[in-house]
């Protein structure tokens, strides 16, 4: 399925004067448009391979329907959301659920779609038909030294297969941890996950990054084997310098305040990838922004603080990836929402008044502060990330577009009701 320019133009067209209304009266009242719209421009936000089939619950699983049924269409899926927000330039893969059979005609069809290849994703969290050993205690923490090798072996093949993508990172989720108080001795799952994890940051290239993500509970329930931040962290500052956290927003407890661990690890310089999603009650994996859109806001306000502190460039510094589920809603609509979603809490955290915020915070004029972070937040900027779009050539409303071509009627026509794409 594919949308032709002239369409999204047509469409534009129709809603032009409209959006020149609002986008003028943004304008006027921001005194850095047109650094903002660069910024936005650059902003690239990779979609997982996995989030374009409809996922499912621990109960069951929906299919809607025209899902992608290999690698190809996946790519294909995510060259549609591109071309309408031009802020989905890239993929995230999952081996074994995404091995490229063919690499180079992988890379040239993702290129096609202006499509770059984002964090490799490795999976010891579940056995694959004719796997010799099962990961059912763990993968990397295994009492047994053959299911760890197994683990080992299977993210250096990931390693291999991003190398022949363009990859440059790797992203290592592991489900280790244990049910029930006695099942493990928490140091020797500790030492041997880090020797497992060595083994693998010695097969890394020299300009690749290992991103570490943390859960805090979920398969297992009594502990995780890297459980927090702070387990993280020590992984990545014993592994070296090509070790990063990787903070998933939905893999903490409820109410911490995860938008102080982004600026801690910044600080760092040990924060490597960023997973969105959003939650109300644990992993919930819903559409980023659709329950704490408040949080965040605050999370991206010290990404934006916590970047510039170090000079970061805001498009390339961090690893930017939806990770979220879509259990009832057409996965491409919302990802559309998802992609939105994070461009308008970006463009409000660029509008934040950092001089007046420091300003306030040294004279610990603390009703001053809040409202600077509040007057951004408050900002309808809706009109500076569709023009940013616009100037792109992306659509002015890609939800509306999607809607009125009828994409998930073409793509059951195409693909047909009943296929389901690769994942959870
Ligand atoms: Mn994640």
């Amino acid at each position: 399925m594919e949308i032709e320019k002239y369409k999204i133009d047509e469409h534009n067209q129709v809603q032009l004067a409209a959006h020149k209304r609002a986008f003028d009266f943004i304008a006027g009242e921001v005194k850095n448009t047109a650094d903002i719209l660069d910024k936005l421009a650059a902003f690239q936000v990779a979609i997982p391979s996995w989030a374009l089939g409809t996922g499912g619950t621990r109960f069951g699983r929906f299919p809607g329907g025209g899902e992608p049924r290999s690698l190809e269409e996946k790519i294909e899926d995510i060259g549609l959301l591109h071309k309408l927000n031009q802020s989905s330039g890239a993929i995230s893969l999952h081996i074994p659920w995404d091995i490229p059979k063919n690499a180079s005609h992988i890379k040239a069809l993702a290129a096609q779609h202006g499509i770059r290849f984002d964090a490799m994703n490795s999976n010891t969290f579940q056995d694959q038909p004719g796997q010799e050993h099962s990961y059912k205690f763990g993968s990397l923490q295994n009492v047994k030294k053959e299911v760890r090798q197994q683990a080992i072996d299977h993210n250096i093949e990931v390693i291999h297969y991003g190398k022949e993508l363009g990859s440059d990172s790797l992203t290592v989720w592991l489900a280790d941890g244990s049910c029930f108080p006695g099942q493990l001795n928490f140091r020797q799952a500790f030492q041997h996950t880090l020797s497992g994890l060595e083994q693998i940051y010695k097969a890394l290239p020299d300009d690749w990054k290992m991103f570490v993500e943390y859960k805090a509970f979920e398969p297992n329930f009594y502990s995780t084997t890297v459980g927090d931040w702070g387990q993280s962290l020590l992984y990545a500052n014993k592994l070296g310098p090509k070790a990063y956290t990787l903070v998933d927003l939905g893999h903490h407890h409820p109410n911490v305040n995860i938008e102080q661990i982004v600026s801690l690890l910044l600080m760092e310089g040990k924060l490597g990838g960023f997973h969105f999603n959003d939650s109300k009650y644990g992993d919930d994996d819903l559409t980023v922004g659709a329950i704490k859109p408040y949080q965040l806001f605050l999370i991206f306000n010290e990404l934006v603080e916590g970047m510039d502190a170090r000079g970061m460039n805001h498009a390339t510094g961090l690893g930017w990836m939806i990770d979220a589920s879509h259990n009832v809603k057409d996965p491409l609509e919302d990802l559309l929402q998802s992609v939105e979603a994070i461009m308008l809490t970006y463009a409000q955290a660029l509008l934040v008044d950092r001089r007046k915020l420091q300003e306030a915070q040294q004279n610990s004029d603390v009703a001053a502060a809040q409202e600077v972070l509040q007057h951004a937040f408050r900002t309808d900027v809706r009109a500076l990330v569709a023009e940013a779009r616009l100037r792109a050539g992306g659509a002015l409303s890609p939800l509306g577009i999607y809607r009125a071509e009828k994409v998930r009627e073409h793509l059951i026509k195409e693909r047909g009701l009943k296929t389901v794409a690769t994942g959870l």
